[in-house]
């Protein structure tokens, strides 16, 4: 039978961000809950289960910062922490604040509607249920629409293929399987860098290489975990300060250095971990074309270095896009799998695939004969989960149809026509584009002020107006194109070509790139003027 319930404040998704705004939600004694269409909370940490499934920022810069009992308690294993810890990570914070009571799983949202008499949104769920709520709190994570390519035959293949999304829970046997990756995104890199030692073929589908520098990822011992305990606080503070929410610091300076000097600063950059070849490189990579194509150049090289066949080699380097245009995915042993005689790259852009089989994929040149095939294939990235939601706002305005061409909001957080919506991760905030829980974390303290004020007031109604969401639009249109990245084919942009709309050529302004720093200092400033651009009543 179904149920119809209301509270205060409906937030949608129990991942990293909704789990920090219902406690701060529940510490406000605002009466909320959470609505998790998954059958349990944790978000992408609890759907991405493929093996190599891991943290590219430090796991100290990406738990979270708001407890000091939390940091004291935690024991952060891994540099980078794989999807195992980080799931127990975020079970453990749910239960230590009993948040789990506040959470409602197995609903998902299939469309809220505004009611301006009313001044509440109603939702509908999958399974029949309604919510009635004054506000609704999207916290539905950037990456979790995935998406899949429509090659004839994909119903007809016999053994077991999905997308890494969806990658059971339950142990998949790969001793022994002729597996099949198609994509080769941040994913997909992961996935083969874990798996090649382990299956007994492995055909890597390669559409369009990417990057890929070292994660360089190691243990962190008990002795290591008391010394970040010890400077938690200098962490945080160093991330806040970086335009990428990392510790990583960018320098200017590029052409003040011999090209000698570049590579002897590559050289270390390669060996140190994470983002620290991106984002402590200089600044000039991302806007000079010539400073750009010699970091390439360099990085083409270490590849050359690692892959033993020089043709396959040729195949992993990039040609379409510079170092650093597109989101970086971050590897352990991803060049050296192709130096296994188990392995092979498909080369798709010379043999594209024609077909799925019962037995495998067809190339234009040959059959593979596949035991697994793993879609390693990417999201509708920032807006795809929106889009999945019918989100009806003043006079039933389409929320989907407002951003057919790209989303508008104000600062990320509002968007005109969708009273009382605020967006945790919203599209055109630097979520997508930082570490980011440095970033959800002060989205949702945003947010939460925003919801304190309007009580403290006794306003029961909050709306972006439109000139001020336009002047956040141009800002953000303004970043893109200054940097060179604007040409390439990648999530940041919006690309996907298995979304319609989301094809080459049509630039989605879907994030805010002019750095955590400057967002944080706009969006504080904005709640300290009281937040001027939105209409209150
Ligand atoms: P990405 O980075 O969007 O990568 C998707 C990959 O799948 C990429 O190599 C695509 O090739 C490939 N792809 C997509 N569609 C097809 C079709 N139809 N045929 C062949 N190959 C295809 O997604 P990820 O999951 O790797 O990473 C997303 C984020 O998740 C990542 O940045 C992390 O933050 C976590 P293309 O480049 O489009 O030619």
């Amino acid at each position: 039978m179904s149920d119809s319930r209301q509270s205060e404040v409906a937030v949608l998704g129990a991942g990293v961000s909704g789990i920090y705004q219902i406690k701060r939600l529940v510490d406000l004694g605002i009466d909320a809950v959470v609505l998790e269409a998954e059958d349990d909370l944790g978000g992408t940490w609890h759907r991405n289960r493929y093996p190599g499934c891991r943290f590219d920022s430090e796991s100290y810069t990406y738990g979270y910062s708001f407890s000091k009992e939390l940091l004291d308690e935690w024991h952060w294993k891994e540099r980078f922490s794989s999807q195992p810890e980080n799931l127990r990570y975020l079970n453990y914070v749910a239960d230590k604040f009993d948040l789990r009571r506040h959470m409602r799983f197995n609903k998902r949202v299939e469309a809220m509607t505004w009611d301006e008499s009313e001044r509440r949104w109603h939702l509908s769920l999958a399974d029949g249920d309604t919510h009635t709520a004054r506000f609704v709190v999207t916290s539905l994570g950037p990456l979790s629409a995935p998406t899949l390519p429509a090659y004839p035959g994909m119903d007809e293949f016999e053994g077991p293929s999905f997308h890494t999304f969806f990658w059971p829970n339950e142990p998949v046997e790969l001793a022994g399987q002729r597996v099949g990756v198609i994509g080769t995104g941040a994913t997909g890199i992961q996935v083969i860098g874990e798996i090649a030692d382990k299956v007994s073929e492995l055909k890597v589908f390669q559409r369009r290489p990417n990057w890929s520098t070292p994660l360089n990822n190691s243990p962190i011992s008990e002795a290591e975990m008391d010394a970040i305990r010890d400077r938690y606080d200098e962490i945080f503070a160093n991330c806040a300060a970086s335009p990428q929410g990392f510790e990583h610091v960018p320098r200017w300076g590029f052409w003040d250095m011999t090209a000698a000097e570049r590579r002897e600063l590559w050289d270390e950059l390669y060996t140190r971990s994470g983002f620290a070849i991106l984002a402590g490189n200089f600044a000039e990579i991302f806007v000079d074309e010539a400073a750009n194509r010699e970091m390439s150049e360099y990085i083409a090289d270490r590849i050359r270095q690692r892959v033993h066949d020089p043709a396959v080699a040729e195949k992993l380097i990039p040609t379409d896009h510079g170092f650093g245009l597109q989101r970086l995915p971050l590897e352990t042993d991803y060049f050296e799998a192709y130096n296994r005689p188990n392995v092979e790259l498909v080369d798709l852009s010379e043999t594209p695939i024609e077909r799925l089989t019962a037995t495998g994929i067809q190339t234009a040149d040959r059959h593979y004969d596949l035991d697994l095939i793993v879609y390693a294939t990417g999201f509708d990235a920032i807006t795809g989960a929106f889009d999945r939601v019918d989100i009806r706002g003043v006079d039933g305005t389409s929320l989907g149809e407002k951003w057919r061409d790209g989303p508008s909001t104000y600062c990320g957080l509002l968007s005109h026509g969708f009273p009382n919506m605020a967006m945790v991760a919203g599209p055109q905030s630097v979520s997508g584009s930082t570490n980011f829980p440095r970033a959800i974390e002060g989205g949702v303290d945003w947010v939460t002020g925003l919801l304190e004020y309007l009580r403290e007031h006794g306003y029961s109604r909050v709306e972006a107006q439109p000139e001020a969401e336009q002047e956040w639009v141009d800002e953000v249109m303004r970043f893109h194109e200054r940097l060179l990245f604007r040409r390439s084919k990648g999530w940041f942009t919006g690309y996907n070509s298995n979304v319609a709309g989301h094809e080459e050529g049509n630039v989605r302004y879907q994030a805010y790139f002019g750095g955590a720093t400057r967002y944080t200092a706009k969006v504080t400033e904005l709640a300290a003027n009281g937040y001027p651009g939105l209409t209150m009543a």
